[in-house]
């Protein structure tokens, strides 16, 4: 259990499209949802094939966690946990 609250969902620019289907930006979305939790939601929009449209954002997000794929969840703590695993994980253990 931890206290810390979900604030910022970093996501790709499909955000919860597909979900159902294995998206992980979606899955992650979704499973924070029921939860019952609303963090704020921001894309970062950019692609593996072309790295120059890599920037701004996604330099904040390899500082916190080391690498640059999303989702990323940044929780209240300033903590971040990244990759839908892991979100999803989160989110059912601190479901309220
Ligand atoms: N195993 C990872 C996969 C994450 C993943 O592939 N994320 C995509 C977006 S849904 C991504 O970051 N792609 C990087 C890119 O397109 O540049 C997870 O489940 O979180």
């Amino acid at each position: 259990m931890n206290s810390a609250k979900p604030a910022k969902l970093y996501v790709c620019g499909k955000r919860e499209a597909a979900a159902s289907l294995g998206h992980p930006c979606g899955r992650a979305i979704v499973s924070l949802r029921n939860a019952g939790f609303e963090p704020e939601i921001e894309t970062v929009a950019w692609y593996r094939a072309l790295p120059w449209t890599r920037s701004g954002k996604r330099d904040e997000i390899r500082e916190l966690t080391g690498q640059e794929n999303v989702p990323v969840l940044i929780l209240s703590d300033g903590s971040a946990i990244a990759g839908s695993g892991r979100i999803i994980k989160w989110a059912k253990a601190n479901q309220t």
